[in-house]
């Protein structure tokens, strides 16, 4: 839940994604949407005026990517392209003629379909809306238009309108709901961004014969025809023409006024900043933002992806962008029957379960105070209250909380059980609470610490007496080298991003200030990546050092460099130099400390 809401005027967040970037391969298939740096402005006024209310209290929302390359499931000519499954017609995948894509619509048929168990999952998962593809980059509406035959009730045998079935299935149920739309990319009609060039008659098409024939014309109809609509998800807009994005955006808010836009409309007229990374953003954002996240590795489904995320996977993810004040939208992909993958259902409805005991942790729940993770999990607020959720229970009946200086009312393991109070002891700034040995809770469980005023917290990187802490250089004050975030894929369309420190001048450091409760020996690791062999540095402000040569590859992996000591307690510093190496590809992700047992 986004907190300061009186403070916001304006913010603005850039989206570094290139859709260059999906091609490493194939530069000369580029269009003119590619070099796409979303710029992505909101102002505060969804809150003001309440529209943002759903979105800011719920912090958790299901997303569905269907379509017809559900039914194509990664595969095309009995070939198996891994990657993001709704991509399979693009040119840098399977490269399907659009004429021949199209056909697939002529053996639609997703009987399987069944809008009220896919409305029931979102509610047993303990989500609050559903944000549904109404018409991906192929171009394909999975709803009734009257404006495009090419739509799931003309050009498919099943001939219903799913939308029509979902919606209502939503609002039956009380949940909110929403349409994607991807408004500039539309592979399959002429003058789309990626589309055909020419018209049927071999005339030239332009980008507003698609936009006025189709893309708003087709707005108009889900906004129109589906009853109360909480959300329009747009997406791409490479080099769409700002004119026509504000025509867009006035129409939506005309027809659907509490409809909450995110950013990727355009040209900063979202109400939301969306982030793309399929991950956790790694520090606090004071503004109106979500993060989408798929349930495997593709958006839509493929055959071949059945690497689900686990309830506490799920819950952790969840639980940590609510901490970082953001929203968690979580998708699932139906097959080309409309049945959703069961091994998904079943993970989803044990987080669901969780969900269903802790609610406050939740829903309307405010950000962690310390502005980024603890070693153990994850905080999350209501009021005074603290709620600690912890993924990694402590092995010997210590947690260890650093930093926080308000006084406590009471702690306690919440979820039923044993709710005795906790005891604990204050030891410089951090508070170790003495929790008993046995896991109260699978998968997580979760301490409330109730304070007697409002909180304050020293939110330096703490060193955890009995688990690894692992400092990244996000937190890190770099000098005489460059501290960036890079981003790429693992698989075709799977973006995977980091903070890393490369570009090595010859006196380039990497300093970490950190909280230090317990001195003696710990093991020091440090995570990088690099060609052949480096020597790395590491210096504490008390003259303990460490240097050593490990292997490097170019993936990311943590090597042993030897034992580093804190000979006192309290605030020290690390610091970390490149002795020897490629300067410029020696790229450092963070620095790791265990304690030694
Ligand atoms: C887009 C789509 O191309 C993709 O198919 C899927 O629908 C996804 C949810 O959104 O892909 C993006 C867009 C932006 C980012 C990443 C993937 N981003 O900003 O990191």
């Amino acid at each position: 839940m986004f907190k300061k809401s009186n403070e916001l005027l304006s913010v603005i967040a850039v989206l570094f994604f290139t859709i260059a970037s999906f091609s490493q391969e194939k530069k000369d298939n580029q269009q003119s949407m590619d070099k796409m740096w979303g710029e992505a402005s909101v102002s505060g006024d969804a809150l003001k005026n309440g529209k943002a209310k759903l979105f800011d209290q719920s912090n958790f929302g299901m997303f569905i990517h269907w379509g017809l390359f559900s039914k194509l499931g990664g595969q095309w000519k009995g070939k198996t392209y891994y990657g993001i499954g709704e991509w399979i017609m693009n040119p840098r995948v399977a490269d399907i003629p659009a004429k021949e894509y199209m056909e697939i619509a002529n053996d639609f048929n997703p009987t399987d379909f069944d809008a009220k168990a896919i409305a029931k999952l979102a509610k047993d998962a303990g989500m609050k809306y559903i944000i549904i593809t109404s018409k991906h980059h192929e171009g394909f509406a999975m709803f009734d238009s009257k404006v495009d035959d090419f739509n799931i009730v003309k050009a498919t045998p099943f001939k219903r309108d799913p939308m029509k079935e979902l919606s209502k299935a939503c609002h039956d149920l009380g949940l909110g709901f929403g349409f994607y739309y991807s408004h500039n990319q539309d592979w399959t009609t002429p003058g789309g961004s990626g589309g055909p060039t020419k018209n049927e008659n071999g005339s030239t098409a332009t980008f507003e014969d698609y936009f006025y024939k189709k893309c708003k014309p087709q707005i108009k109809e889900i906004c129109t025809n589906y009853g109360d609509i909480d959300f329009i998800w747009f997406d791409t807009p490479g080099g769409m023409k700002k004119n026509l994005v504000i025509e867009l955006a006035d129409l939506v808010k005309e027809l659907q006024p509490n409809a909450m836009l995110c950013s990727r409309v355009g040209y900063g007229l979202g109400d939301y900043i969306s982030h793309g990374d399929m991950e956790v953003p790694l520090k606090n954002l004071d503004v109106l933002w979500e993060s989408c996240d798929t349930n495997n590795d593709s958006w839509s489904y493929a055959w071949y992806d059945n690497n689900f995320k686990g309830p506490k996977e799920i819950l952790s993810r969840l639980i940590s962008t609510v901490g970082r004040g953001g929203t968690y939208l979580f998708n699932i992909g139906p097959d080309g029957n409309g049945k959703v993958p069961e091994t998904g259902v079943q993970f989803l409805e044990e987080a669901g379960k969780w969900i269903k005991k802790y609610p406050q942790v939740i829903y309307g729940a405010g950000s962690s105070p310390w502005g980024h993770a603890q070693a153990w999990g994850d905080v999350t607020t209501q009021g005074n209250s603290l709620f600690l959720s912890v993924f990694n229970w402590p092995q010997d009946g210590k947690l260890y909380l650093p930093g926080l200086e308000s006084e406590i009312a009471s702690a306690k393991i919440i979820g039923g059980g044993d709710s005795k109070e906790l005891k604990y002891d204050k030891k410089n700034n951090w508070t170790v609470f003495n929790v008993p040995y046995k896991v109260p809770d699978a998968p997580v469980s979760v301490i409330e610490i109730k304070l007697k005023s409002t909180v304050k917290v020293d939110t330096t990187q703490a060193i955890y007496p009995n688990i690894t802490s692992d400092l990244l250089t996000e937190f890190a004050a770099v000098k005489s080298a460059e501290k960036k975030s890079i981003r790429w894929m693992e698989k075709f369309g799977e973006w995977k991003k980091t903070t890393q420190v490369s570009q090595w001048k010859k006196d380039g450091t990497a300093t970490w200030t950190v909280n230090v409760l317990q001195p003696g020996k710990y093991y020091l690791h440090l995570n990088y990546s690099g060609e052949d062999r480096l020597v790395w540095k590491t210096i504490t402000d008390e003259g303990i050092m460490v240097q050593n040569q490990q292997a490097a590859t170019e993936k990311y992996d943590s090597y042993p460099m030897g034992i580093l000591e804190f000979k006192t307690a309290g605030k020290h510093t690390i610091t970390v130099s490149l002795v020897e190496g490629n300067s410029e590809t020696s790229s450092l992700k963070s620095v790791i400390i265990e304690p030694i047992y």
